[in-house]
């Protein structure tokens, strides 16, 4: 089965990331034929950035993707940039994407919204060039969190559509949302998702964070005034931390409820904190030696990119053929 997700270059990771997408990677790249995980360096720039820091910004991410485990021996890992089919794919794509459909989606609206100086068109198009990403693979599961579901809805109906119009050409994707861990919810504002360019950082765990600052994080989270570890209403703050716990330790979250039965919520955060420590310790460990040597996540750029090309352009030769662009 082919499976295709992209992630941002944003650099520092967090916790709602790494359960929701990262952890789910690393386990597709054993079942994808191939697997394929892609740095969106295009899909960042349609909000204000810094040229500079978005390069360094991008090899964090690579690192920290396979600090977590992505082997470039068996899953194909690289730059969305260096594969020129996604750009042409994406335009000619946008000429069956329903401009209704792009102007109901939730993230353009929020994203639009926090732009202080410029609300590009890219940001509007974006969910196409989304889409490109993945049907350029003819991809048949799309792992990521909650927050995507729109998004990928979006890229099932465009394949939908040209299938219709111009003859069965692409895919159709599912999308792969994880059971426990699918929104990860801000620490201090539970009734948000965690996020990269939303909300304070001590309502976030980043990827990469120390010891002492996961222990402060999570000792600082808001929870209710109630006293049972449970989720149910009114208590979304101790259902995340649930869902935390159950995520890090690979049990299910009934078996934490009772664990934790009758304990303190004092007591039962100290323990989320201990959790997560350990579940992060693996890749903060392995990080630094990987991050340092930028020829390296070049090499293994640069290789995936050859890879991912030899797929992209049969599709994009067959979409192009289907539309009647280019010489017969
Ligand atoms: N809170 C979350 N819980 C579970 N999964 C999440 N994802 C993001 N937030 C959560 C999943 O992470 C993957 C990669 O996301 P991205 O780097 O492309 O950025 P994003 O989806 O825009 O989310 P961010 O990182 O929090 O950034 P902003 O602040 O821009 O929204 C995706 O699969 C996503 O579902």
């Amino acid at each position: 089965m082919r499976i295709f997700s992209g992630i941002q270059p944003t650099g520092r990771k967090h916790l709602g990331n790494y359960i929701g997408a990262i952890r789910q990677y690393v386990e597709g790249q054993e079942r994808g034929d191939p697997a394929l995980f892609c740095i969106v360096d295009l899909h960042a720039i349609t909000v204000a950035y810094d040229p500079e820091d978005l390069r360094q910004r991008l090899y964090d991410t690579t690192a920290i993707l396979l600090a977590a485990g992505l082997d470039p021996a068996r899953c194909v890992l690289f730059r969305q940039s260096d594969v020129h089919e996604h750009t042409e794919l994406s335009w000619l794509l946008g000429g069956v994407c329903a401009h209704g459909d792009l102007n109901r989606m939730h993230q353009f609206k929020e994203k639009s919204a926090a732009q202080r100086e410029l609300v590009s068109a890219g940001l509007f198009f974006y969910p196409v060039l989304q889409a490109a990403d993945v049907l350029a693979y003819r991809a048949e599961e799309v792992p990521v969190g909650e927050d995507q579901r729109q998004h990928i809805e979006l890229m099932r109906e465009i394949a939908r559509r040209f299938n219709e119009r111009f003859g069965e050409t692409l895919i159709v994707p599912e999308h792969r949302i994880p059971e426990v861990g699918a929104k990860v919810m801000d620490l201090q504002e539970p009734d948000r998702k965690m996020s990269t360019t939303v909300g304070s950082d001590s309502g976030r765990v980043y990827v990469l964070d120390e010891e002492k600052a996961i222990r402060k994080k999570f000792g600082s989270a808001v929870t209710d005034s109630g006293r049972d570890i449970k989720r149910g209403e009114g208590k979304q703050g101790i259902a995340n931390l649930i869902g935390i716990l159950s995520a890090a330790r690979g049990v299910s979250e009934e078996s934490v409820e009772a664990e934790f039965e009758g304990a303190g919520y004092g007591d039962f955060k100290k323990a989320v904190a201990d959790g997560v420590v350990e579940y992060l310790r693996p890749v903060r460990e392995a990080y630094p030696a990987i991050r340092s040597d930028e020829q390296g996540l070049e090499a293994v750029l640069a290789a995936g990119a050859e890879r991912a090309r030899e797929l992209a352009s049969v599709t994009l030769a067959d979409v192009r053929s289907a539309m009647g662009v280019g010489p017969a």
